[in-house]
C-alpha cells in the first residue's frame, strides 16, 4: 500500500510485474503522514537507479517491528537506512542503536514547533551512536547522501553523482546568464 501511494505521488505506473531488485537502501518513517516529505528520498534513489524499499515503522507504536527491521536490515542486503520522523522523533536514533549500517535522519516538520522538535530529537545523539542528520524536511539530501555513501564502493554510482553535481552547476550558470546585468 505504501509503495502504491509512493508511485502515485511520484507519477509512476501502479502496475509493475517486474521482479523487484534487492533493496540497497531502506527508507523508513514513523507514520504515513511523513510520506509527502519522505517521497523525495525515494525519488532521488529512483533517479540514480538504486533499489530501495519504503516502510512505515514507528518507534513508539510498533517498537517490536522497529527492532526486527533494524536488526535484520544488514542480513537482507540493506546498506544504508534513511529514517524520517516528526515530533518526538526517536526512530532514526533507535535504529542506529540497533544496526551497524549508516543511518541518515530526516527531521519531519510535523507539529506546532515547526520541525525544531524533530531536528533536535534526531541530531542530539549520544557519543557512540551517530545519525547523519539532514535539514528539516530535506529528504532529497538524505537520498543524495545515501547515493554518495554507496558511491564509495560503486564507482559507476560515484561518477553519476559527479554528473548530477555538474548538472546542478550548469543550472546555476544558465540562471546567472539570464539575469539582466
Ligand atoms: C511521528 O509522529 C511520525 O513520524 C509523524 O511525523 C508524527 C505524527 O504522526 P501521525 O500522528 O500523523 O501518525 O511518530
Amino acid at each position: 500500500i505504501v509503495e502504491a501511494r509512493l508511485k502515485s505521488m511520484l507519477g509512476e505506473e501502479i502496475e509493475d510485474d517486474q521482479p523487484a531488485a534487492l533493496p540497497r537502501v531502506g527508507i523508513i518513517m514513523g507514520s504515513d503522514s511523513d510520506l509527502p516529505v519522505m517521497k523525495d528520498a525515494a525519488k532521488i534513489l529512483r533517479e540514480f537507479n538504486v533499489p530501495s524499499e519504503v516502510r512505515i515503522v514507528s518507534a513508539h507504536r510498533t517498537p517490536e517491528m522497529m527492532f526486527s527491521y533494524a536488526a535484520s536490515a544488514r542480513q537482507r542486503g540493506i546498506q544504508v537506512i534513511i529514517a524520517g520522523a516528526g515530533g518526538a522523533a526517536h526512530l532514526p536514533g533507535m535504529v542506529a542503536a540497533l544496526t551497524p549500517l549508516p543511518v541518515i535522519g530526516v527531521p519531519v516538520r510535523a507539529s506546532t514547533l515547526d520541525g525544531l522538535d524533530s531536528l533536535l530529537s534526531i541530531v542530539q545523539m549520544p557519543r557512540g551512536v551517530p545519525v547523519a542528520t539532514v535539514a528539516i524536511n530535506n529528504a532529497t539530501n538524505a537520498g543524495l547522501l545515501a547515493v554518495r555513501l554507496l558511491g564509495i564502493s560503486d564507482l559507476d554510482l560515484q561518477s553519476r553523482m559527479a554528473q548530477y553535481q555538474e548538472d546542478r552547476r550548469d543550472e546555476v550558470l544558465v540562471k546567472d546568464d539570464k539575469l539582466e546585468k
